[in-house]
């Protein structure tokens, strides 16, 4: 890799010349028709649609209506200068019963997405499952279905088969911890279970399902793919030892649970008391078939984790204490630069100089409505030029990160807290469809255009 910032002595913000910079999005947060043209609803369009479970009673019916605005949003993507754009492809719209019989209309939107991107000189890299199970097979138990890792794999297949002439990079999923965690613990992201038990076996055959799908890419891919886990350190609380105790097993749920199979081939100990009865060992066939090799590791970063021990919290029997003379984002995540910088080097101290993306990078404030044309964020182009330098701070520590997605392109749905935090660069009235640059799109796209050396002023 060319490389100006790892020359010895140079201390001006520059990426490697090859850097890669793009924005990221996914299909349920932005594309709105869930329904259309034959696509069969996902277990979020369900979830959105039962009384109670989002903010406002948001759905996904609308969202940014990307769906028929696409073209729009890639003009922006193009006027912003973006390199790449990660989107995510909706599972139910390509296959709506999730297995067998392929939706010839749902395929061709990402066909006409990813047209239209090339045609702006943008490289698309595709996220296969970013949360929206078909439906269909949420009631044949879904990530409990041991068969998912098949059912998931023959989905990737035909999106490998449509799109690998012109996609080269993808990514399997997207963040299986909040699918655990969210989905599967606590409850308040589809689907919506409450229990101890299903999210070790939701996470054992997600995991199945990602080498599964990277077999097959093996076969009949000629790019790259990879998967897109998000990473959060955490740093202990007190020198108490139960905290100290209580940060290895926060470490190992959070950080550990997927990287350790991916790249070691088993579990970190901890799991064993974390799940106690509710965890079960992997064995050497899972072991073998999760330890694919992958071309990239994606990273999600956005805050750390101040561990404190909590016998009576749900696994892994922690909290977060908050900090209260730390700056917050609007969702109350501390804005912790330094933390990229300690995952990225972590990463490769541990698992070696695997070529990394950070997949996404970001955060929700609440943002003015736009006047003139404009929207003032000042403190998201804050919180972007200190984790841009973070990473920067990464590569010259020799970590081989490759690019950077920041999330998001367009303000979109927040999952449960639905439209009521904002992540877009670009600013999007959910009543007109209007989109307006804010501040923070310009300063990316100065960003962009100078490959990072703008950071220096
Ligand atoms: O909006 C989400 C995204 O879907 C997954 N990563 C975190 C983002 C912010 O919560």
């Amino acid at each position: 890799m060319t490389d100006t910032a790892t020359e010895p002595g140079n201390t001006k913000p520059w990426f490697p010349a090859d850097f890669l910079w793009g924005a990221a999005t996914s299909a349920y947060q932005i594309e709105g028709s869930p329904l259309a043209d034959g696509a069969g609803p996902s277990i979020w369009h369900h979830f959105t649609h039962t009384p109670g479970q989002t903010t406002d009673g948001d759905t996904g019916d609308i969202a940014c209506d990307h769906y028929h605005c696409y073209a729009d949003d890639v003009a922006l993507m193009r006027l912003l200068g973006l390199q790449a754009y990660r989107f995510s492809v909706s599972w139910s719209r390509v296959l709506p019963e999730g297995r067998g019989r392929v939706n010839a209309k749902g395929l061709a939107f990402y066909d006409r997405l990813v047209d239209e991107l090339l045609a702006a000189g943008i490289q698309p890299a595709a996220t296969l499952y970013h949360w929206d199970l078909p439906a269909a097979l949420d009631h044949l138990g879904g990530w409990l279905n041991p068969d998912i890792a098949h059912w998931f794999a023959d989905y990737a297949e035909a999106m490998f088969r449509a799109l690998d002439d012109r996609v080269q990079l993808w990514m399997t999923l997207n963040e299986p911890w909040v699918i655990c965690d969210a989905g599967y613990l606590h409850g308040v992201h589809a689907p919506g279970h409450k229990s101890v038990f299903d999210p070790v076996l939701a996470s054992r055959n997600l995991m199945r399902a990602h080498g599964e799908a990277v077999c097959r890419y093996r076969t009949i891919g000629n790019h790259r793919i990879g998967i897109a886990i998000n990473l959060e350190p955490k740093y202990p609380a007190s020198n108490r030892e139960a905290d100290l105790a209580a940060t290895q097993r926060a470490d190992a749920y959070m950080n550990r649970q997927f990287l350790d199979p991916i790249f070691l081939g088993n579990y970190p100990d901890e799991f064993r008391d974390i799940f106690a009865e509710g965890w079960f060992d992997l064995t050497a066939d899972d072991a073998q078939l999760i330890r694919q090799p992958i071309d990239f590791l994606g990273i999600n970063y956005y805050s750390r984790g101040v561990t404190r021990d909590d016998p009576s919290a749900l696994p892994p029997g922690t909290i977060s204490v908050r900090q209260s003379d730390a700056p917050h984002t609007d969702l109350g995540w501390e804005i912790f630069p330094q933390g990229l910088t300690d995952v990225l080097t972590w990463i490769k101290d541990r698992y070696g100089n695997v070529p990394i993306y950070i997949t996404e990078n970001g955060a929700a404030y609440n943002d003015p409505a736009p006047t003139n044309g404009a929207v003032d964020d000042p403190d998201r182009v804050a919180y972007y030029r200190g984790h841009l330098l973070a990473v920067l701070e990464a590569i010259r520590k020799g970590v081989d990160v490759r690019g950077y997605f920041a999330w998001s392109l367009l303000d979109n749905l927040e999952w449960a807290y639905g439209f009521s935090k904002r992540f877009g660069l670009i600013h999007v009235d959910f009543a007109t469809q209007a989109r307006t640059l804010k501040s923070s799109a310009h300063f990316y796209g100065d960003v962009i255009r100078s490959n990072g050396a703008c950071l220096n002023t």
